[in-house]
């Protein structure tokens, strides 16, 4: 019988290509080497680090399915989902930072735009150099956005934009803001715009005292009559399959991402259980220690998989958005609850920084929320298979 990895039951590094290995390697030694010994401070004093998106850009690591052309390594999804496990191995809020760049900044552009937006943006977005932000949700429009009130008009040669996004990962420091809008010249669909950092009536205040995801900045999106040209424009799509079609790609980058997150918390739960002596016996050698270290393993292994399978069928275009649904919320209902677990089984050393477990606990509420709601997946799922619509 072949023995047993118990940290990699399926060994998914074997149904991995050389590519993909050698990019999740990339980003897990520039994870590991470059955030990780900067995390705690910067989630403790809530401050952040613009520099990261070049260092990121120069590892190759932002937009890494962009095409060459636009400063992109062309690659596929499997990469892509590797690398948001690596970058949220050490924070949520610094995966948040790539994907946001990726998937809701480039891929749009990348997708909708015109060959003038691409050359314009792409080259710099995949550097690092530029910082982008996506703005769909607003104060009364969050699981709705159907319900934004942001508004377009048309004027002589474009449109002036009135309205006000909220929880904006980026926007305090974003140079590019993909913004959407309801267009009154496209009969109230909503369309995609391209506004940038400097312009008239746009500002993009930050929102501070967050309790969560505190290494990422996350700010509104003010627009006070924003005129901008025609060029702002995102051609290509219009109605909200165009924001849909963006978050397709990141929620699908979370299911991922977060299990790095869990693999982080299941790793340093065990270690600690190992370590810690307590009634004469490490806590690891307890039946209620290894039942959650089971738990763990059996989540983070399954998760794993159906992430790896997703990718597979994203690559082959054969992913339907339900089924990325399923392990968006899936993945992050499971790593929340490893990571409070996780918490727990550190005792008192749980609440502290440089044990970690407690950081990504309170990140993953974030990522629990965001990209669709845990309960807002089950209603996409529940419609998928009743044909009923229990939203409204
Ligand atoms: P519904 O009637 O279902 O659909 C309207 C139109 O959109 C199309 N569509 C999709 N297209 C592509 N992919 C998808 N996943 C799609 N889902 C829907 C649909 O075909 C239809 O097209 P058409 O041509 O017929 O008009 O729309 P609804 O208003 O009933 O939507 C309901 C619901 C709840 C599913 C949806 O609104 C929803 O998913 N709400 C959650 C909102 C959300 O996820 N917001 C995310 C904001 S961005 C963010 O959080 C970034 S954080 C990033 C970070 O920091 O990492
Ligand atoms: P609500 O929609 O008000 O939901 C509140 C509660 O009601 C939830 O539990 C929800 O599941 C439940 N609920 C809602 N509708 C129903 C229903 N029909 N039936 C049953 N229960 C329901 N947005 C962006 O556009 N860009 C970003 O970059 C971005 N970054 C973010 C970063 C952070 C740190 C955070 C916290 C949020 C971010 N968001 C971003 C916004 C995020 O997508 C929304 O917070 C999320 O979609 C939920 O919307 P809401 O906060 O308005 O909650």
């Amino acid at each position: 019988l072949a023995p047993f990895d118990w940290a990699d039951p399926f060994h998914l590094a074997e149904q991995l290509s050389e590519e993909e290995r050698m990019v999740a390697e990339s980003a897990r030694a520039y994870a590991q080497d470059k955030l990780l010994p900067r995390v705690s401070d910067a989630y403790l004093n809530e401050t952040v680090a613009p520099e990261i998106f070049a260092e990121m850009g120069a590892m190759g690591l932002l937009g890494v399915t962009i095409p060459e052309e636009f400063g992109g390594i062309g690659t596929g999804y499997v990469t892509y989902g590797l690398v948001a496990r690596e970058v949220e191995r050490v924070d949520s809020g610094y995966r948040s930072m790539m994907s946001v760049q990726s998937s809701l900044v480039m891929y749009p552009i990348h997708a909708y735009g015109t060959e003038a937006q691409k050359a314009k943006y792409l080259p710099g977005l995949a550097a690092g150099t530029l910082i982008g932000c996506f703005g769909l949700t607003e104060p009364d429009a969050g699981s709705d956005p159907a319900g934004m009130k942001t508004v377009a008009k048309k004027t002589d040669g474009g449109y002036v934009l009135n309205g006000a996004k909220m929880w904006i990962s980026n926007s305090p420091i974003a140079d590019v803001f993909v913004v959407w809008a309801k267009s009154e010249a496209h009969g109230g669909k909503i369309r995609g715009f391209v506004l940038e950092k400097g312009m008239k009536g746009l500002s993009a205040p930050k929102i501070g005292g967050k309790l969560s995801l505190r290494a990422s900045v996350t700010g509104e999106i003010v627009m006070k009559d924003v005129e901008v040209g025609e060029d702002a424009l995102l051609p290509g799509v219009e109605g909200l399959k165009g924001p849909f079609g963006c978050l397709n790609r990141a929620r699908y980058g979370i299911a991922w991402g977060v299990m790095g997150a869990a693999e982080d918390c299941w790793h340093r739960a065990r270690q600690y259980g190992l370590d810690r002596v307590q009634f004469g016996r490490p806590l690891a050698q307890t039946q209620l220690f290894q039942k959650k270290l089971a738990d763990m393993q059996t989540e983070i292994a399954l998760g794993l998989q159906a992430a790896l399978r997703a990718g597979r069928m994203m690559d082959e275009g054969s992913c339907a958005p339900e089924v990325i649904s399923l392990i968006k919320r899936n993945n992050c209902g499971k790593a929340l609850d490893i990571a409070r677990a996780a918490r727990d089984m550190h005792g008192g050393n749980g609440i502290m920084a440089e044990y970690h477990v407690m950081r990504h606990a309170q990140n993953l509420e974030t990522v629990n929320t965001y990209e669709g709601t845990h309960d807002v997946h089950a209603l996409i799922l529940g419609r998928a298979q009743t044909g009923l619509q229990a939203f409204f």
